[in-house]
């Protein structure tokens, strides 16, 4: 309950939430394609405290929405600082996650709209990682929401894909630019060299409908061409970077070709 009352504090103050920057990364030729954004919350009694623990407790208490905001308005900044830092890597994208209660708020498409007005930042360099293991409420409002958002020039990724039920739904009734691969499987992997049919078959249906595909949880070097062999184009994961602050994210842009 006092957690709740300083996470509020937390959201109205600005400061003690921060997002980290983690690399995903061109599988083939090893260049940084753009981040994954995560939110970080520096507490001045507690110190770092995990998503983990907050995001949950932002859903449970509504404060998730206020949350979203701040999450995707820091995203637009740092967006703007990188564009305005490095003009010709321009191609680079954010993704921010979006808790599917956000979604489910009745204004949240205007929410999303004010925002990226406020910064002016191009939508598609912006991606939203939706879950689609926590579907709420009715698909075919979902479908209204998400085509809404790709109207806006946004972006859109699933997240955590095969861990949920409603995966080929999904992928069947709405063109995701992004399918991200759940680390469980490239985990799966790392346990038996020949655990590879679901990894391979996710790639090959989403490169079929078009997708890019996104393996998460990559840690060893080995892995990087076997995903690629896999056919996953681009990939994440402690083996090249876990999230980092953003003045390191930016050294990263620099040192990157
Ligand atoms: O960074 P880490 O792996 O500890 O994140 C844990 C979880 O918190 C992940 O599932 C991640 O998607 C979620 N998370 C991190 N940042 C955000 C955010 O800004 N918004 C939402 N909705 N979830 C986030
Ligand atoms: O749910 P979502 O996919 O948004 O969460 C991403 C989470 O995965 C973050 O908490 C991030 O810190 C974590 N993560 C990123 N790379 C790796 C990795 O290589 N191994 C493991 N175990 N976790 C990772
Ligand atoms: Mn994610
Ligand atoms: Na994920």
């Amino acid at each position: 309950l006092e957690l709740e009352g300083e996470l509020r504090q937390a959201i109205e103050m600005g400061g003690q939430l921060r997002l980290f920057y983690q690399p995903i990364v061109d599988l083939t030729s090893g260049r940084l394609a753009g981040f994954e954004s995560l939110m970080r919350w520096i507490h001045p009694v507690h110190g770092l405290i995990s998503p983990a623990h907050f995001i949950p407790l932002a859903e449970e208490t509504g404060l998730i929405v206020k949350l979203g905001e701040v999450a995707l308005a820091e995203a637009c900044k740092q967006a703007n600082l990188w564009q305005a830092q490095n003009p010709s890597k321009s191609g680079l994208f954010i993704n921010v996650n979006v808790s599917p209660l956000q979604l489910a708020e009745p204004d949240y498409l205007t929410r999303i709209e004010r925002i990226l007005e406020e910064y002016g930042t191009p939508p598609a360099a912006l991606k939203l990682e939706i879950t689609e293991s926590t579907v709420l409420g009715d698909v075919d409002r979902m479908i209204f929401i998400l085509s809404a958002l790709k109207d806006m020039g946004l972006k859109l990724a699933i997240d955590d894909f095969g861990t949920g039920y409603s995966s080929l739904s999904y992928l069947h009734r709405f063109k995701f630019d992004a399918v991200k691969i759940d680390q469980s499987f490239v985990r799966a992997m790392r346990q038996r060299e020949d655990n590879t049919l679901i990894i391979r078959m996710i790639a090959e249906l989403a490169r079929g409908l078009g997708c890019e595909v996104i393996a998460e949880g990559i840690e060893l070097q080995g892995e990087v061409q076997r995903l690629s062999e896999l056919g996953c184009m681009y990939g994440q994961g402690y083996f090249f970077s876990p999230p980092r602050d953003p003045d390191t994210a930016s050294r990263l842009i620099e040192a990157s070709f």
